[in-house]
């Protein structure tokens, strides 16, 4: 008998160290240790035994017992190291394709529309500046000439910051604030670009995200008029849209240009679609940043660089925008 349990033994250790998969061993410890296995039924020989013999072979059976447990938890340890490397396996991601660059994935259509405007006001004569997303007070509101309690506030509606006092720290709303910060770093003449991501706190919908991008353009130098802010806006609309398309500019308001206008244009369809804001910089906003506005005009615009795209590539909705679907971004 104790023969019998030795080579049941053995034989099991065998074929637990040699199971293929989890599922397999789970199968062989039911058939090897199990209430119907073969190591069980010898338990109930057992009755028949007087006490020497009962001593040893319960002895075998408990050290058969614990040598195949032992064999089954090894096994199970290697076989959850295994799975978990073949997992692994399936789901690694070729991150060479990011390394490759433009030769392998390509760049996102926001991103493309940023490097080709860039290029175009490059083209121009401007340099393209950049500026911090989470803003002051000061570079987003009161440098723009928007008084602390100036109802213009509620045009953007605000992500605040938990920084600093109370309404202090800002999710920058527009690329203004880029404007005052290369006024108060740069002295006259000044003709900029500034690119960039910005947020506010409203419902999306197909013409509207909450993060979205601007570019910002700022000249100020000796003479500057309205005419070279419509000649320049006309410029770029060719340089981008092509000599097709029709735009327009509408009478508007914006605390930190005066005059101010809208600036459209049609699509395909005939029907307008807003693209930005545009003015002369203001006296006030050229003083805050240490200009004197009786030597110096200027004129600024702020363009929705997600619907200068969306327009020209026909795309209806923004928030595809925003997708990570493989079949829209490829087709950029
Ligand atoms: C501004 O943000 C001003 N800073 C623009 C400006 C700059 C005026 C310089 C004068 C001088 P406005 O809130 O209208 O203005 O936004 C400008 C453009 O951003 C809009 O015309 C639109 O194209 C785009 N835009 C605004 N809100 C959204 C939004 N939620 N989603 C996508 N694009 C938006």
């Amino acid at each position: 008998m104790i023969d019998d349990i030795r080579r049941i033994q053995a034989d099991a250790v065998s074929r637990l160290g040699a199971a293929a998969t989890l599922e397999d061993l789970g199968v062989l410890e039911r058939e090897l240790l199990g209430k119907t296995s073969e190591l069980t039924g010898f338990k109930k020989l057992m009755g028949g035994l007087d006490n020497e013999a009962k001593r040893e072979v319960g002895g075998a059976l408990n050290a058969a017992r614990e040598a195949m447990t032992a064999a089954a938890t090894a096994r199970r340890a290697d076989l959850e190291i295994l799975a978990s490397r073949h997992r692994a396996e399936a789901e690694r991601l070729d991150l060479s394709e990011v390394r490759a660059g433009r030769d392998a994935g390509h760049l996102h259509l926001v991103t493309q529309t940023i490097e080709e405007l860039e290029d175009v006001f490059v083209g121009m004569g401007f340099n393209v500046a950049e500026g911090p997303e989470v803003e002051d007070d000061w570079h987003n509101f009161t440098a723009l000439n928007f008084g602390e309690y100036h109802p213009a506030r509620d045009m953007q509606d605000t992500f605040f910051v938990g920084l600093g006092g109370p309404r202090e720290v800002v999710m920058r709303t527009h690329t203004s604030p880029v404007q005052i910060r290369v006024m108060e770093h740069q002295a006259p003449p000044i003709y900029s670009v500034m690119p960039g991501r910005v947020y506010r706190n409203e419902a999306t919908d197909a013409t509207h995200l909450a993060v979205f991008h601007q570019i910002e353009c700022l000249v100020v130098d000796r003479g500057i008029t309205f005419g070279h802010l419509a000649g320049t806006i006309d410029r770029f609309t060719k340089a981008y849209f092509g000599p097709g398309w029709t735009s327009r500019l509408r009478p508007s308001y914006f605390p930190f240009t005066e005059p101010s206008a809208e600036f459209d244009i049609q699509r395909p369809d005939g029907t307008w679609l807003e693209l930005g804001g545009c003015g002369m910089v203001h006296p006030n906003v050229l003083s805050n940043c240490g200009i004197d506005p009786e030597e110096f005009s200027g004129f600024a615009f702020g363009f929705g660089l997600d619907r200068l795209a969306a327009t020209r590539h026909g795309v209806t909705d923004l928030r595809e925008l925003a997708s990570t679907d493989i079949r829209f971004l490829e087709q950029f």
